[in-house]
């Protein structure tokens, strides 16, 4: 038997993950959110999902820790995305990556005078390459959670963050300024293991792909 592991991450990910899984027949039969096991066993005997750290899906799945995984285009790009395949866009968890100031910051103006930004991110490939190309001094400033306080606290003049409905940065008086990218989250295959496995990973592959919602 050949085992397919998955990775996955609690919450949007996992939750938005299950209906393609539905669609290849896997149901997984445990809830991350009350359960404490890392591995959930699904009803197919021959796959299990590991649960990981939104960041660390990657990293699984580059070094055979999981077959295949989930993970936003965020996270795959500050990852770097060596050793995986991407076959899929799965058109889940959609956001955009956008730059906030405060709603006093005259963003435009410290710009066009060519001032130098300090700039509070997770996402310092992402802000760095943005940046460069606008032409843009930063200061690039690496947080791991909450960069909405880092402009707040006056620690940085604005934040490159993940930004959906908008109410995250309205309740802390911030406001978008430039989208940067749209982001969903993709499926990602472990090279060797879609030589060594490829019959169970395409059946995966293919139905995911035809469970894919167009909009
Ligand atoms: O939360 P944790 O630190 O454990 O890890 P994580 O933030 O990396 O994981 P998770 O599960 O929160 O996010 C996983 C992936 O979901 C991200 O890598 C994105 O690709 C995707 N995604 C989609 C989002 C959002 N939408 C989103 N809104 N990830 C985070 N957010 C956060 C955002 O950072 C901000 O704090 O929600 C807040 C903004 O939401 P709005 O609706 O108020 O604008
Ligand atoms: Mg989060």
């Amino acid at each position: 038997m050949t085992m397919i592991t998955l990775a996955l991450s609690k919450g949007r990910i996992f939750d938005e993950t299950m209906p393609l899984l539905a669609a290849a027949g896997i149901k997984v039969l445990e809830d991350p959110e009350t359960s404490r096991k890392l591995i959930l066993p699904t009803n197919q005997p021959d796959v299990r999902v590991v649960m990981v750290r939104a960041t660390d899906v990657p990293t699984y799945v580059q070094y055979g820790g999981a077959d295949i995984g989930v993970t936003g285009k965020d996270t795959l790009i500050e990852h770097g995305g060596q050793g995986l395949f991407r076959p899929l866009d799965l058109n889940i968890a959609k956001c955009r990556v956008s730059v906030a100031v405060r709603n006093d910051f005259d963003y435009e103006h410290a710009v066009t005078q060519g001032s130098r930004l300090k700039v509070a991110t997770k996402y310092t490939h992402i802000a760095r390459e943005f940046f460069a190309t606008k032409g843009v001094h930063v200061d690039l400033i690496k947080l791991y959670g909450s960069m909405e306080l880092a402009p707040l606290t006056g620690m940085a003049d604005a934040i490159v963050d993940l930004v959906s409905t908008g109410n995250t940065l309205k309740a802390n008086n911030l406001v978008e300024v430039e989208r940067i990218m749209d982001i969903s989250s993709h499926l990602v295959v472990n090279q060797a293991a879609l030589k060594l496995k490829q019959e169970p990973l395409r059946h995966i592959i293919d139905a995911f792909a035809s469970a894919i919602r167009k909009d």
